[in-house]
């Protein structure tokens, strides 16, 4: 009788087992759905690594932090950080999530990355810190895989093959293979930056008080206009004459456009500069109510839209 009973409980005990496992596989189920990518998807998110490394490392950082200073080792890049959780920007202050599982965000963050990418950002020439445009030198699958890639890849992915590509630490891997000995451990320290720096800006001192306001009334402008970051302007409402001037300040952060589609007026405010640009209302002006925005795509959808009120000439 031993026998039976023995079987019967391994029996019992092996059943039991398999439940639970089956239980916790079903369970986990979704999770593993929603994590895993197609063979296809996975094969985008290394060429748009590779495109990544050969093409925005210099600028955006191994580990896609560009120049956030949170978390950031190296700070010294020209780009902002396209790795935002890893540089711990808030939710509220991301013009566009590129992270999300939103599918609105999902959307805003496609037309977003695509834009930038294709048509670059005229910053400011005097900073250098211009985002070149790749609309032509990639074409459209090569922009894609990096737009996928900045979606849905994964930062710690990028910049291990970073290391592993880069000759930034081909000289410490010969040297640590070398057990510290060799013209390779030499050439880790006097190795020069691979990346352009952010050139020191002396001039943006005395802009840097906040001041869209106090810029306006020195220089004489009717008006006057701040963007602020991460989509939104200072004042919502501008009331001008025909020859008025508006002064139009920079948000010191993101590059913004002040733009009145009837009035022909489209003017850059370049990222990381507070400086006021002037802008003149055309003396032949219609008097009426005009619309004001940013045309960064998001933007005016976030808010960055007012009126523009332009008074008969007295
Ligand atoms: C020469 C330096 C440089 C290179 C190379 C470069 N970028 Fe940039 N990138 C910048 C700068 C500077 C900005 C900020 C521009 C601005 O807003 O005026 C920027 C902004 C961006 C933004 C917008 C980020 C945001 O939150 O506003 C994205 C996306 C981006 N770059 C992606 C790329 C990709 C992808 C590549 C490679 C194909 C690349 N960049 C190559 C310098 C560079
Ligand atoms: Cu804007």
């Amino acid at each position: 009788m031993g026998a039976v009973q023995k079987l019967a409980t391994v029996v019992m005990v092996g059943l039991v087992a398999l439940a639970t496992v089956l239980t916790v596989y079903i369970a986990r189920e979704p999770d593993r759905r929603d994590s895993e990518l197609t063979e296809q998807e996975e094969i985008a998110i290394e060429r748009g690594t590779d495109l990544y490394i050969q093409y925005c490392l210099q600028c955006h950082g191994p580990a896609g932090l560009g120049n956030a200073e949170v978390a950031n080792e190296d700070p010294a890049r020209l780009g902002p950080a396209l790795n935002q959780d890893g540089a711990g920007i808030p939710v509220e202050n991301r013009l566009a999530n590129f992270q999300s599982d939103n599918a609105a965000d999902q959307e805003l963050a496609e037309n977003f990355l695509h834009y930038r990418i294709e048509n670059g950002a005229p910053s400011d020439p005097r900073l250098n810190q211009v985002m070149p445009a790749f609309g032509t030198e990639l074409n459209v699958e090569e922009l894609n895989d990096l737009v996928f890639m900045i979606m849905h890849g994964d930062w710690n992915y990028v910049y291990n093959q970073a290391v592993q590509q880069t000759g930034e630490t081909a000289a410490q891997a010969e040297c640590d293979a070398n057990e510290g000995e060799g013209e390779y451990c030499d050439h880790i320290e006097e190795a020069p930056p691979l990346y352009p720096t952010v050139p020191p800006d002396e001039e943006d001192e005395d802009a840097a008080d906040d001041g869209g306001e106090d810029a306006g009334e020195d220089s004489g402008a009717a008006a006057s206009v701040a963007a602020e970051d991460p989509a939104a302007w200072s004042t919502t409402e501008i009331t001008v004459k025909p020859g008025d001037t508006i002064a139009v300040s920079g948000s010191g952060g993101l590059e913004h456009d002040f733009t009145v589609d009837e009035l022909g007026i489209h003017e850059l405010l370049p990222a990381g500069s507070t400086d006021t640009i002037m802008i003149t209302i055309p003396e032949d002006a219609e008097p009426g109510e005009y619309e004001f925005y940013c045309s960064i795509p998001g933007h005016r959808e976030s808010g960055m839209v007012g009126t523009l009120i332009i008074e008969a000439a007295s």
